[in-house]
């Protein structure tokens, strides 16, 4: 194999390697934040924009969906929150000059990195068909070009309107309300690759998508379950959480192919004796194989079943449907598959059992370890059943706690971004605005992308994001994408998406969370609701990245006016000019938000109902919680393959790249790096170093190739390896996706890996 790095770029391409770290955070976490900061702030706005984050009258932090706490330490930050702060407030700008300089074909040549590091975007842009620079645009104009696209298409359901999870609620609900207006359910979003997952699981069993935890049951829990999840980067303050559960006598068993740092041990930089000794927050690590979740819950299941007064008789009863095909399914569980799927051994199974009937109040947290696998709705089900069996949904210090990636998807979900809305949604939208909204179902994401490859869409709308670079199978996608018509992006920074286009693309520059927003009637703000289901406001102060920006409301609502005309007799210039009056509208449409405006005032903001946790009541179609009874998967590995997880690195956010370094886990200064457990690198003759081209092997028999990674010698579960997103977007197949929820499989692509062919 090549030892060698590609000559192509050097500085992704040489990373070196370290060490893993045993520990997350602390001093060394505080000083590499500020350097970042720093370097896309300067000193002082470093030191004003981040006392802002998280704070009763500052801007939600645009980071992750983890709840506040009630009571808010002085920074209530954390090191990567301060990093998608520092990116949104850079002081670096793409102006007209820039495009003007540059040709799409040379961005289209650039890194993802490269392109998120030159700075905030500032004008409407446009971008004629055969023209091979944007030029700068007047916002009526672009509106007008919109407008043109969407009225010569045969159908409204030739247009798509993508989101990506930081819209505010405000921003989603008159952005589904125009499409489903215009005629269309159209509403993939960031999702359908996500933890829509979990959101199927969750609806079949218990009748609602959502978690059933708040943070003050994790403080009462006796013991939480951390599987398929990597707070230590991805949710940093859930690692206060746990270290407080754990000061209230919680245990954690923490499930994952990788041991991550930030669970091994938590240095709390908020605690002077955090600071030092660091708590260790894993009591049992179980080392699994990929995908083996499945398989290891329902053995749980079995051995539960199987101990005397374990079960939960008086719950089961009175709350459950469909224990006893349950029960039969799980007493087959076998011993040896079970081992077998996961990698583990007895001892560690025995010594889980143990610590699960110890527990009086269980909870299981995960992310998308568990979503992003074929069999991840039946893996995610199996949980359910494991809480069910022993009475622990709706009861303190007990629940399911699935932790939701972007700040705000729980909340556009809510707000009716959803290419399947219910009846009772589409009902009360008619009753409120007087309009019939389409009641067939929408595409999501992969069928977003089929549905662009095939001709049968043709205009493109993104509300953030950078669908090409997170969607899986790339170059189909961006294939797909360079047939449409039209392809516009709201957007705050430049991404791989602004030049990959359609015939003709649109650019159109939009406030960010830390950004002041004025309005007709002054000053405004925008509310959001995090993964446990509490909505609150978020108000930016900054001075806006440049004066020609327009926030995400205003830009749905000019849209609107002009696509729709006279056609519509919703408001939307009020709604411009009070988001107040959109709140208003929220508070009749959308159960659990009454007195909107009202509630929102308090600075704590508000939790919203969830039957089963408040009252366990379970509005499922049979009316009660539903146990079930899949068969076991797991993913197969052939003989002389590596079962590849596309994951995140420490300084990334989804397709924005903050840095090159992953420090806990000792990369730097690069990210074209496979993680291989070292006996299986011995098996395959790949030294430390070496260089390799990932091979996808999928059913198709089309060759995927990820050229040029450093084979990194890494203690992950046997059989399974790892690199990073969006470099191995490309591995992944179209094709390849969840049953149900139809979520890419990306954590479970089978690969060779074979002599690097990169220069
Ligand atoms: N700083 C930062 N914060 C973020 C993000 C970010 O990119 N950067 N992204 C946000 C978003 S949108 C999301 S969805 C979340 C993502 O948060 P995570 O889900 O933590 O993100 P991933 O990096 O995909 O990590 C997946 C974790 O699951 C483990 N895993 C993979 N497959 C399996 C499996 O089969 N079984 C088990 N038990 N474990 C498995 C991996 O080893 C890894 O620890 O984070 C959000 N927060
Ligand atoms: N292989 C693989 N693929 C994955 C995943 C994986 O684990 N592995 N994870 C999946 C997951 S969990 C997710 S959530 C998706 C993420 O998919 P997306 O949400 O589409 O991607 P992001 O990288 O979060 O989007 C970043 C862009 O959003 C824009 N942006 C940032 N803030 C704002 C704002 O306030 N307003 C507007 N209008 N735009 C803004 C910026 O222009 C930035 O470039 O990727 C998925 N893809
Ligand atoms: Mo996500």
């Amino acid at each position: 194999m090549a030892s060698k790095p590609p000559k192509s770029d050097p500085v992704q391409h040489a990373p070196q390697v370290a060490e893993p770290l045993r520990a997350a955070a602390g001093l060394p976490a505080i000083g590499h934040t500020l350097r970042i900061a720093q370097r896309q702030m300067g000193v002082r706005r470093t030191a004003l924009t981040l006392l802002r984050v998280n704070q009763k009258d500052g801007f939600d932090c645009p980071g992750c969906a983890w709840p506040e706490p009630e009571h808010r330490h002085a920074a209530e930050f954390c090191e990567n929150g301060a990093k998608a702060v520092a990116e949104e407030a850079t002081l670096r700008r793409v102006t007209p000059d820039f495009f003007a300089a540059h040709t799409v074909s040379d961005l289209a040549g650039r890194s993802g990195y490269w392109l998120g590091q030159q700075g905030r975007l500032t004008h409407p842009m446009y971008l004629p068909e055969g023209a091979d620079h944007y030029e700068p645009i007047a916002w009526e104009r672009a509106f007008d070009i919109v407008a043109e696209e969407l009225a010569a298409l045969g159908s409204p359901d030739e247009a798509l309107f993508y989101t990506s999870g930081r819209t505010s609620n405000e921003a989603a609900f008159l952005y589904q309300l125009f499409a489903r207006e215009l005629g269309t359910n159209n509403l993939p979003d960031c999702s359908n690759m996500c933890h829509e997952s979990s959101g199927s699981a969750l609806n079949e069993t218990i009748g609602i998508g959502k978690g059933s935890v708040l943070l003050d049951d994790l403080y009462q829990a006796d013991l939480i379950i951390v599987a398929g999840q990597n707070p230590g980067t991805n949710h940093p303050r859930m690692l206060s959480a746990l270290e407080k559960a754990k000061a209230n006598g919680a245990k954690i068993i923490t499930v994952n192919p990788l041991p991550e740092a930030g669970m091994e041990r938590f240095k709390n930089p908020q605690t002077p004796q955090g600071m030092i000794k660091g708590a260790a927050l894993t009591d049992l690590f179980l080392q699994i194989r990929l995908g083996g979740d499945q398989a290891l819950f329902r053995l749980l299941n079995k051995l539960i079943l199987d101990t005397e007064g374990a079960v939960d008789e008086t719950f089961i009863a009175d709350h459950t449907h469909g224990f006893e095909d349950f029960a039969q399914a799980a007493r087959a569980a076998d011993w040896d598959e079970t081992l077998t799927a996961t990698g583990l051994t007895r001892d560690r199974i025995d010594e889980a059992l143990s610590m699960v009937l110890a527990s009086q109040r269980t909870i299981v947290c995960w992310a998308m370890g568990l979503t992003q696998h074929k069999h991840s709705v039946p893996t995610i089900r199996e949980v359910v059943n494991f809480l069910l069996l022993r009475g622990n949904i709706g009861r303190t210090g007990a629940g399911v706690c699935p932790v939701r990636g972007h700040s705000n998807v729980q909340g556009d979900r809510t707000m009716g971004i959803f290419e399947r809305p219910a009846p009772a949604f589409l009902d009360a939208l008619e009753k409120e605005f007087g309009f019939k909204p389409p009641r067939e179902h929408g595409y999501d994401v992969v069928r977003a992308i089929r549905a662009l490859r095939d001709g049968d869409a043709k205009v493109f709308f993104a509300m953030g994001g950078n669908f090409v670079s997170a969607s899986p199978d790339t170059e189909v996608t961006e294939a797909a994408m360079r047939r449409a018509k039209l392809t516009v992006h709201v957007s705050t920074k430049l991404n791989r998406s602004h030049v990959v286009t359609g015939a003709r693309a649109l650019i159109l520059p939009t406030l960010g969370r830390t950004e002041r927003d004025l309005q007709g009637s002054g000053e405004q703000f925008v509310t959001v609701e995090d993964s446990m289901g509490m909505v609150h406001a978020s108000r930016g102060r900054l001075e806006p990245a440049g004066p020609h920006l327009l926030s995400e409301p205003a830009i749905v609502a000019r849209l609107a006016r002009k696509v729709l005309g006279e056609r519509s007799t919703t408001p939307w210039e009020e709604f411009e000019k009070d988001y107040a009056s959109i709140r208003d509208r929220i508070s009749r449409v959308i159960p659990g938000f009454q007195d909107f405006n009202a509630r929102v005032a308090d600075p704590a903001g508000f939790t919203l109902p969830h039957a089963p946790r408040d009252e366990r009541r379970f509005p499922t179609a049979t009316g009660k919680a539903n146990f079930t009874a899949a068969p076991v998967e797991y993913p197969e590995l052939p003989a002389g393959r590596l079962l590849l997880q596309t994951l995140r690195s420490h300084d990334q956010y989804n397709t924005t790249i903050y840095g090159l370094d992953d420090r806990y886990r000792g990369i730097k200064n690069g990210r074209r790096v496979v993680l291989v457990n070292p006996e299986d690198a011995r098996a395959l003759s790949v030294a430390d170093g070496s260089y390799v081209d990932l091979v996808g092997e999928w059913k198709d028999g089309v060759e995927r190739r990820a050229p040029g990674f450093r084979v990194v010698h890494y203690p992950t579960a046997r059989g399974c390896a790892a690199a990073y997103y969006p470099e191995t977007n490309v591995l992944v197949p179209l094709d390849a996706t969840a049953d149900t929820s139809n979520t890419p499989a990306s954590k479970s692509v089978v690969v060779r890996l074979e002599q690097s062919t990169a220069d």
